[in-house]
């Protein structure tokens, strides 16, 4: 089975967490936006069907349609053996995944506290804002304990303890 993996053409984003896993499991596949009339093809794969995806990146294997990187790694994780066997290391693997998934949303808030649509030029004031209250460095160890580690996407206020 050849897979077929949709992401915008145009950035690595979230689409490389899964050509990183297909590669490494030495998989088949076609990254589809990238090719002629990709863009369309992704555009209309997310209007149909009773399960459509939300956003790119997801991933058609045979007659499934994955979407959500996590959701996406967890599938190719146990299909190609890149994933434990057990199901506490399959979880586990799936927990640092979504760990991950939540530090990518921070770190993207960073520079866009505001909106993806705004350029990072326009929210400079609100991204330093957002930066200080968001890196481990700015947070006290006692502070980073009490909430579960900020920066991992606790969204409890922790500064003023
Ligand atoms: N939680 C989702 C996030 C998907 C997501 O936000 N994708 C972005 C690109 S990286 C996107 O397509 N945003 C535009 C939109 O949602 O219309 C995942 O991990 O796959």
């Amino acid at each position: 089975m050849k897979y077929e993996l949709y992401y915008w053409p145009m950035i690595q984003g979230r689409g490389e967490y899964v050509r990183l896993a297909l590669e490494d499991a030495g998989a088949a596949y076609v990254d589809v936006a990238r090719g002629s009339g990709g863009m369309g093809a992704m555009m209309k794969m997310m209007g149909e069907g009773s399960t459509p995806p939300f956003a790119p990146p997801f991933l058609k294997a045979g007659k499934l349609v994955i979407g959500q990187t996590a959701n996406i790694l967890f599938y190719l994780g146990s299909r190609h053996g890149l994933a434990p066997k057990t199901e506490a290391g399959k979880l586990w693997v799936h927990q640092l995944q979504l760990t991950i998934t939540d530090f990518v949303l921070e770190i993207h808030d960073t520079h866009h506290p505001l909106g993806p649509s705004l350029y990072y030029e326009d929210q400079k004031a609100p991204a330093k804002k957002r930066t200080e209250d968001t890196s481990p460095a700015g947070a006290s160890p006692m502070s980073i304990s009490r909430c579960s580690r900020s920066w991992r996407g606790c969204a409890m206020p922790f500064r003023s303890e």
